[in-house]
């Protein structure tokens, strides 16, 4: 392989050495050596298969292949992942999927229904919701058995195509079953990464909008490193013809023209937020494996307020990752993986950075992050001067709340004004007043995230979570009139006096 790039090297040399000659009288090889050597010295180190060198594993023969170990766990409910495994030889995983067809909520919060089609492991009937399906785990080089069983009580046909498997249709045409059937293929797991699996039988985007998807990883042969926690997420789209409270329908035509009514991760609103936030330590990593079943839309994969420390592109593990992005462009039906440290005590926002598909349509996922705080890395000055021992005494506070379901009490379509007089209200005091430096904390006693922000700019206390509080210290006579950034029509004043 060096020799091979030696040569390349030396091609390329080779091309830069023949424009010297043509203006010099000759070319000193000793020159031309020591740069192949600089070049080299310089390439990175991880080119470990160039196009044309086979990547595959060692195919060890299906008959002398094993099940897995009694321990091994390959399959999981999102956002859980099965643990590694550990395993360094291949062997057989066995999985056996049913769909499952229900009416389920796909934004409990408000109460909007939608008969989605799924999948979750055969018999579990304590799952009524298959959207995402379980996330499979397994290892390079595996045999993949995989069952398909389509309930008699089913209405339609379904089938699997999973993006890890290598033969027709990923397996779809010989997974292809009526209600009451029950169907197997194997297949061999060539590529590891974090692939998309989705129901391919008949209207393909029909099945998919309502919910036939999920994610395969398969392990690289030298595993990722381990990390304090991994989570399985899945961005995907619903096209149903209203969003309003009770039982919707799909919309065809918005599926055709690309045009979701909602997005969401892990299958409904507030799957990842709320009281189903994800939540992790200050010092800590966290590795999510991503898949976006689309159906049509990219993902700009962002979490606001941190990092991607590590980004694998397009889930492709065999490459090594790439370090410190904002934002990753996960295509529709692929996946990336992803790590985040946990740097500071706050509340990370997981968004497609398309954001009205966030604040508009409901992808949002959220990482409380609890811990000590660092000042080295982020410090909130309020109003310009570094809090000192020997600061003046602060006018004595007040505290505003924000009340439960102040998220959910309006219309999105609600104007976006301060109404003195409102009912419900979103605060606890609607219109306060209070006099010159009088600091005033807000503390988020609703289930939702929430920002305190003024309307021209004069403060912004970014999302804070369900317990959380925010304070802000009035130096300035006049009127602040503010309101929530995910939630516009919250709307509230305070008025400081001289
Ligand atoms: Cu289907």
């Amino acid at each position: 392989m060096i020799g091979l790039v030696v040569a390349m090297l030396a091609a390329a040399i080779g091309i830069v050495g023949l424009g010297i000659t043509a203006s010099r009288d000759s070319v000193d090889d000793a020159l031309v050596t020591e740069k192949v050597d600089e070049l080299l010295a310089a390439a990175p180190a991880a080119v470990e298969a160039p196009a044309g060198e086979s990547v595959l594993p060692v195919f060890v023969p299906k008959a002398e292949l094993l099940p897995v170990p009694a321990t091994e766990i390959n399959v999981s409910y999102a956002p859980a992942v099965p643990p590694a495994s550990g395993r360094t030889t291949p062997a057989i995983v066995e999985v056996h999927f049913e769909v499952v067809e229900n009416v389920v909520a796909i934004d409990p919060a408000t109460g909007v229904e939608y008969e989605t089609w799924g999948f979750r492991l055969n018999g579990d009937s304590q799952v009524n919701m298959g959207t995402p399906g379980p996330m499979i785990r397994a290892r390079v080089g595996d045999v993949l058995r995989f069952t398909l069983t389509n309930p008699a009580t089913s209405t339609h046909p379904h089938n699997i195509d999973l993006h890890a498997v290598t033969g027709q249709g990923g397996g779809a045409a010989d997974t292809t079953v009526a209600p009451g059937e029950t169907k197997t293929i194997e297949a061999r797991m060539l590529y590891p990464g974090m692939f998309m699996y989705h129901c391919a039988y008949g209207d393909v985007p029909l099945h998919i909008a309502h919910g036939m998807y999920g994610g395969i990883l398969v392990d690289p042969a030298e595993p990722l490193p381990t990390v304090e926690q991994e989570v399985y997420m899945v961005q995907s789209e619903y096209y149903t013809n209203s969003t309003e409270p009770g039982l919707v329908e799909t919309d065809r035509q918005s599926l055709t023209d690309e045009n979701p009514s909602m997005v969401v991760f892990n299958g409904a609103k507030g799957a990842l937020s709320g009281d189903n936030t994800l939540t992790m330590a200050v010092g800590d990593t966290m590795r999510i494996y991503f898949v976006n079943a689309g159906l049509n839309l990219d993902s700009n994969f962002h979490p606001i307020g941190s990092h991607w420390d590590a980004v694998y592109p397009e889930a492709a593990l065999l490459n090594p990752p790439i370090r410190g992005s904002q934002t990753t462009l996960v295509a529709a039906g692929g996946g990336t993986v992803v790590e985040l440290i946990g740097q500071v005590p706050s509340t990370i926002v997981l968004v497609d950075h398309a954001l009205t598909r966030t604040f508009d349509k409901g992808a949002l996922g959220t990482i409380v992050v609890t811990g000590e705080a660092n000042p080295e890395i982020f410090e909130a000055l309020g109003d310009g001067v570094p809090a000192t021992d020997d600061s003046p005494a602060a006018v004595a506070g007040e505290t505003v709340e924000i009340v439960a379901g102040s998220w959910n009490v309006q219309d999105m379509d609600a104007p976006d004004e301060f109404a003195a007089d409102e009912s419900p209200a979103d605060y606890s005091i609607n219109e306060l007043r209070i006099a010159v430096g009088t600091t005033v904390t807000w503390i988020n006693n609703d289930e939702q995230i929430h920002t305190v922000t003024d309307v021209d700019g004069a403060f912004d206390s970014g999302f804070f979570a369900t317990g959380e509080s925010w304070s802000y210290t009035f130096d300035t006579v006049g009127e602040f009139e503010y309101f929530c950034i995910p939630h516009p029509w919250m709307r509230a004043k305070v008025i400081v006096e001289g």
